[in-house]
């Protein structure tokens, strides 16, 4: 069987792949679906551009859809980038953009974390702490409804980029418990502390709380 994910995010599909694989699901993006819209992401909160992708593109295949949206909340900076952190460097953003502007936004305000946790022993700032949110929605066509979850993951954001896996802004949170950054994890590790994974975990909870499957 597959399920279908509500995502062009290729860093997403990655891991949702990894995690249904245990399940005996394949997935499948919004790539298999070239003919389908691009949802509008136009809510204020992450839980409701989930719902927004999941029901747009749910409501079109008559099927259930999960959609993931997630962001980086940052403490020095408000909060931001938040639910535009796809979209914080503009238009044409990239990972390596939206990274540059987090680091020239966090310089100009001069944030400094220092002495709140461990640092990388070989070097490296921490300028703030903060946290990769997740929020999950899958679109259940006979409810014309949703059952969702919320995952998060606490850490500190880096002066500089460190280590090549994952995707998005791992690069630059900082985990002091495991002493890595977001990057430096395998998808499985990741799976096992992160803001996805812990959505993920609370969403099959719900779904056999409501008997669906
Ligand atoms: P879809 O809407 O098609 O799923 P997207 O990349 O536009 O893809 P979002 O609107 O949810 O998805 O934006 C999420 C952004 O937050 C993503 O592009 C990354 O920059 C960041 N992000 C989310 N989860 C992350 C993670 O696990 N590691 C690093 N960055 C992450
Ligand atoms: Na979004």
């Amino acid at each position: 069987g597959y399920i279908v994910v509500a995502t062009g995010n290729a860093g997403k599909v990655k891991e949702f792949a990894h995690a249904f694989a245990g399940l005996g699901l394949s997935v499948r993006s919004l790539k298999d679906y070239p003919e389908l819209p691009e949802p509008v992401e136009d809510g204020d909160t992450f839980a409701a551009n989930a719902r927004i992708k999941a029901g747009t593109i749910g409501r079109l295949l008559g099927a259930p859809v999960l959609a993931d949206d997630s962001g980086l909340c940052v403490d020095a900076l408000g909060g931001a980038p938040g639910v535009y952190s796809a979209r914080y460097s503009g238009p044409g953003a990239t990972d390596a953009r939206n990274n540059a502007k987090l680091l020239r936004e966090l310089e100009a305000a001069g944030a400094d974390a220092s002495g709140r946790a461990a640092a990388p022993p070989d070097g490296g700032r921490l300028l703030s702490a903060g946290r990769f949110v997740c929020a999950l929605a899958l679109y259940v066509p006979e409810r014309d409804g949703y059952i969702e979850s919320e995952g998060a993951m606490e850490g500190f954001v880096l002066d500089a980029p460190r280590g090549s896996g994952g995707f998005g802004y791992d690069p630059l949170l900082w985990l002091p418990e495991l002493g890595r950054s977001a990057a430096e994890l395998s998808v499985e590790e990741k799976q096992r502390v992160s803001h996805r994974g812990e959505a993920l975990r609370r969403l099959l909870a719900e779904l056999e709380r409501s008997g669906i499957r």
